[in-house]
């Protein structure tokens, strides 16, 4: 296979991904069940200079909090701390992407944990291959649907959305079609997913650590003492094919990787297809 063009990837993720989120109005959630805990409408955020971190262990000792925060929008994924890690990962939480292993098993600490109450929370769910909404919504990977309405009762005033389940395989397709390899059948990673989401939110978003940097480690998280190789080069997730096409699609320069697992990436709304 020839590999596509950065511009041609982009067209392809402009034109193929639906970045909607799930409203009140459609089937199986247009029901009297959900309508106190779903938007009535989607999601519309224009954004301009966005930053997506990584919750990679090389973000530790990294210094990038004030450039984190110095974006108009942050985005960060699940469980992710900022209070005592603020010097490297910054402290504004913008939008906050979690996936609903999060937010089902560890339920308790979901619902009672501050760190969720702030910016707009997005939960996502690993559904079967193209599976339709209604096939989705009787067999979710987790069943996070009554965690979701528990939360919402909590906090009614916050923003939180389920994305829809089409957006992962479609996603997943392009990620095929652009690998010379057969990529593993699951779902990619919340920060794939999280970084499709900012470009289509921003004019341009600055992703760290998610092409490792020469602070590179086997330590999983840079709040946890957890070592994996797999947690960076992936085991369930595709994760080696999202970071091959990150690369390919970065305009910043490759010693902001080396230095600080910086990538580049534009936004989708200004391009040209
Ligand atoms: O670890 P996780 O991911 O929450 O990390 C968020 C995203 O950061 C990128 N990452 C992380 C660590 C690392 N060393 N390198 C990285 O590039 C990845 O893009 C990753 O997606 C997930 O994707 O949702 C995941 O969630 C965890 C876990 O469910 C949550 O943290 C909630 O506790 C999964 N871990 C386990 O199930 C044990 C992980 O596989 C994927």
């Amino acid at each position: 296979t020839t590999k596509l063009s950065p511009e041609k990837i982009l067209c392809q993720l402009r034109n193929r991904l639906d970045f909607g989120m799930i409203t009140a109005t459609e089937s199986p959630f247009n029901t009297s069940e959900w309508e106190p805990y779903l938007p009535k409408k989607n999601i519309t955020m224009q954004l301009g200079r966005c930053a997506v971190v990584s919750s990679a262990g090389s973000m530790r000792s990294s210094h990038l909090g004030s450039e984190i925060d110095g974006h108009d929008a942050v985005l960060r994924f699940n469980g992710a701390p900022t209070g005592e890690f603020q010097v490297d990962v910054g402290k504004e939480t913008t939008i906050r992407l979690v996936n609903s292993q999060l937010i089902t098993v560890e339920e308790q600490k979901f619902v009672s944990d501050p760190q969720y109450n702030f910016g707009t929370l997005i939960v996502w769910d690993p559904a079967p291959y193209h599976s339709d909404i209604h096939e989705w919504y009787q067999k979710p990977d987790y069943n996070f649907f009554e965690s979701f309405k528990h939360y919402r009762k909590r906090h009614p005033e916050q923003p939180f959305y389920i994305l829809n389940p089409y957006m992962q395989w479609q996603l997943w397709d392009i990620l095929q079609e652009n690998s010379p390899e057969d990529i593993q059948p699951n779902p990619p990673s919340s920060g794939m997913l999280g970084i499709v989401l900012m470009m289509n939110f921003c004019d341009e978003v600055d992703v760290y650590e998610f092409l490792p940097s020469k602070r590179r480690t086997d330590i999983c998280h840079y709040y946890q003492k957890f070592f994996d190789q797999a947690c960076t080069m992936g085991a369930y997730h595709p994760l080696l094919f999202e970071k091959n096409m990150i690369k390919h699609l970065n305009r910043g320069k490759d010693e902001d990787i080396y230095n600080h697992g910086k990538v580049t990436l534009t936004g989708l709304r200004n391009i040209q297809c």
